[in-house]
């Protein structure tokens, strides 16, 4: 680096610790603002990787309404990868090749597959997914799977660790848009959580209208290795946000809206809404008893305030809290309570009291620690604090979860240790492997809804921001600034030995089952380089394998109105050789990763010569990759 360019660095730096250090003034002394703004130049080189350096740690983020799911390095904040989950892909062909819309499509419900159809639909094209989250073993992230919502479309997707794209997702029957999502932490996941956010009828098929009284909110206890749903919970009061514990025992979901009110007004009426726990053990038994109504082929229970309290419990917790965090401790559980300025602490070593007949619902709660303006989400490190989002005060606080529950129990002691402004509005927050067992109190990423003047002007929709802090430096600096597209909401940060995807796939993978089936039939081998094409009534199979840098055919002749079947296999079998097939004023386009087949079928309408070509640039000839679909008129 020339001298005048460190320099320049220098100053950058400099200049960012300045602002931070300014930011800090108010609430610390000024040794430690000076110390902090060392550190920051110092942890601010540890997100900064030089070229050809790795990071530490894989970076899951949601994208809300863009619907896809987004990897990014930790804490370089690199964008890796975009995987397409309830959106469609303009790259990958995500929602128009035949084996997506298998994942899109089977696991809706046929209702709502006509739906579409009417409406000259195959699938949904947008998604709101908000959380998603890792499967776990014994406590902390096993590497097989990614969990996620759908809060538009009211869907639970799987992401396959291995290959990092999404093999199942599942319409979830009964429920209103699903919010909140987590995984079962112990023993296994097993279960994976889902909050119905938004209280519709029972059976919402019109009969019921305007008459909320007979509105119901539902809890989803979904199979994370099937992707079956296990059974469903009524609960009073809607939900927002879920954990489970590290006993494998309860899970716990805040609610926003316990006066199911319809308006703004009637939701925040009530001084306290409540927390649900679940009792796993007693709804698996209830389930097993057939203490249950069985609705759109689901297992349904009661689970509403004094219906049955051997299912569900409702703590008392003040005004509409929303994050709910368990505690790498595994004994605490954090409601957070967004407009009352506390976070209620739940010991779960005192739930099990609550399901004796008269126990006092609060008699779990061991501390309320008031901590400012509108906490709501809280991450952990390793050593007994918390960190907390303050979406009004644009802050996270630090605070020391034995000292909240002593100043609970009446000692005279102030739980507070820190507070770092972020920029601006945070709502989600997460440290590293901070939701498992094995947090490790090195990063804290907050995710703010606002970037204002961060970042030089894009026009009025702006990026979010997303900030790191150094958690192991006391004063936890914020470190880096990260612009992002529409909207992240959560995140996790994995430790990046527990990822461990291939590089090529299988030619066995059940991604493309049907195409191996069909092509079986079709007397066409995939494993080898074929050109084929099967002519089967007004239906035409095209079977084509691809070696950088052409196809196997240079061209194939159709009659109009015939409808097209195009199946590639990629024999290239090199890292990163990823092909593609792009087929020109037809609106067509799909991925062929290395040793993969896909497939996309069409109606061959417009006569003439379409040339299709590689998209993925593959080869040095790869402009040559190419060739011609000769359509005769009819
Ligand atoms: S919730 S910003 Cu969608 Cu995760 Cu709290
Ligand atoms: Cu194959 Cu570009």
């Amino acid at each position: 680096m020339s001298e005048r360019f460190k320099n320049l660095v220098m100053t950058r730096r400099g200049m960012l610790g300045a602002t931070a250090s300014g930011a800090v003034l108010a609430g610390t002394s000024v040794a430690s603002t000076l110390m902090s703004t060392k550190a920051a130049e110092a942890a601010g080189s540890k997100v900064n990787l030089a070229p050809g350096e790795l990071d530490d740690y894989y970076g899951f983020w949601s994208s809300g309404q863009t619907g896809e799911l987004r990897i990014l390095g930790f804490p370089s904040m690199r964008e890796l990868m975009r995987v397409p989950v309830f959106n469609r892909c303009s790259a990958t062909g995500w929602g128009q090749t035949n084996e997506s819309l298998k994942v899109l499509r089977e696991g809706m419900m046929p209702e709502t597959l006509e739906f579409l159809e009417k409406r000259g639909m195959k699938t949904y094209d947008n998604g709101d997914l908000h959380h998603p989250h890792m499967s776990f073993t014994d406590g902390t992230y096993d590497g097989r799977y990614l969990f996620m919502n759908d809060k538009a479309n009211t869907r639970v997707a799987r992401v396959r660790c291995d290959v990092m794209k999404c093999d199942k997702i599942i319409e979830i029957p009964n429920a209103g848009d699903i919010h909140g999502l987590r995984p079962q932490k112990y023993p296994r996941t097993g279960y994976v959580f889902a909050n119905g956010e938004h209280e519709i009828p029972l059976i919402n098929d019109g009969s019921v209208l305007d008459d909320p009284s007979q509105y119901v909110n539902i809890f989803t206890a979904i199979d994370g290795d099937t992707m079956e749903i296990a059974w469903q919970v009524i609960v009073s009061g809607n939900l927002d946000n879920v954990d489970a514990d590290y006993q494998g025992k309860y899970a716990f979901a805040s609610s926003y809206n316990s006066e199911m009110g319809m308006n703004l007004a009637e939701m925040t009426s009530g001084e306290m809404d409540h927390c649900v726990v679940f009792n796993l053990k007693e709804i698996e038994a209830g389930v097993a008893a057939g203490d249950y109504q069985e609705l759109n082929g689901v297992k349904v229970l009661d689970g509403r305030k004094g219906k049955n309290k051997k299912y569900t419990r409702y703590i008392p917790i003040p005004n509409s809290p929303h994050g709910v965090n368990t505690c790498p401790d595994q004994k605490h559980v954090m409601i957070n309570g967004k407009l009352s300025p506390t976070v209620s602490i739940i010991d779960v070593t005192k739930v099990d009291a609550l399901f004796d007949a008269d126990a006092d619902e609060r008699s779990c709660i061991v501390g309320e620690p008031e901590l400012g303006l509108g906490p709501l989400h809280t991450a952990f490190d390793n050593k007994g604090m918390a960190y907390t989002t303050l979406f009004l005060d644009s802050q996270v606080v630090k605070w020391d979860i034995d000292k909240a529950i002593r100043a609970f129990a009446g000692e005279d002691v102030d739980p507070i240790v820190h507070k770092t402004d972020v920029h601006y509005q945070p709502g989600h927050n997460h440290s590293s492997m901070g939701e498992t067992k094995e947090a490790d109190g090195n990063w804290l990423v907050s995710l703010n809804k606002f970037s204002k003047d961060r970042f030089i002007n894009v026009g009025p929709l702006k990026p979010e921001n997303e900030q790191i802090l150094d958690i192991s430096d006391p004063n936890m600096p914020v470190v880096h600034d990260g612009p992002t597209f529409a909207e992240p909401h959560d995140v996790i940060i994995v430790r990046r030995d527990i990822v461990n995807p291939v590089n090529i796939w299988d030619r066995n993978d059940p991604m493309w089952e049907d195409a191996r089936v069909q092509a079986a039939a079709d007397g066409v081998d995939l494993d080898w380089g074929h050109d084929e094409l099967i002519r089967d009534g007004n239906k035409v199979r095209v079977y084509m394998s691809s070696v950088a840098p052409e196809f196997s055919m240079e061209k194939f002749t159709i009659k109009q109105g015939e409808e097209v079947t195009i199946y590639l296999t990629n024999m290239d079998d090199v890292d990163d050789v990823t092909h593609g097939f792009t087929l020109s004023n037809h609106g067509i386009c799909m991925e062929v990763g290395p040793q993969m087949t896909a497939s996309v079928t069409f109606t061959a309408d417009r006569p003439g010569v379409h040339w299709f070509y590689c998209q993925w640039f593959c080869h040095a000839l790869h402009m040559e990759m190419r060739g011609r679909m000769l359509v005769e008129p009819a």
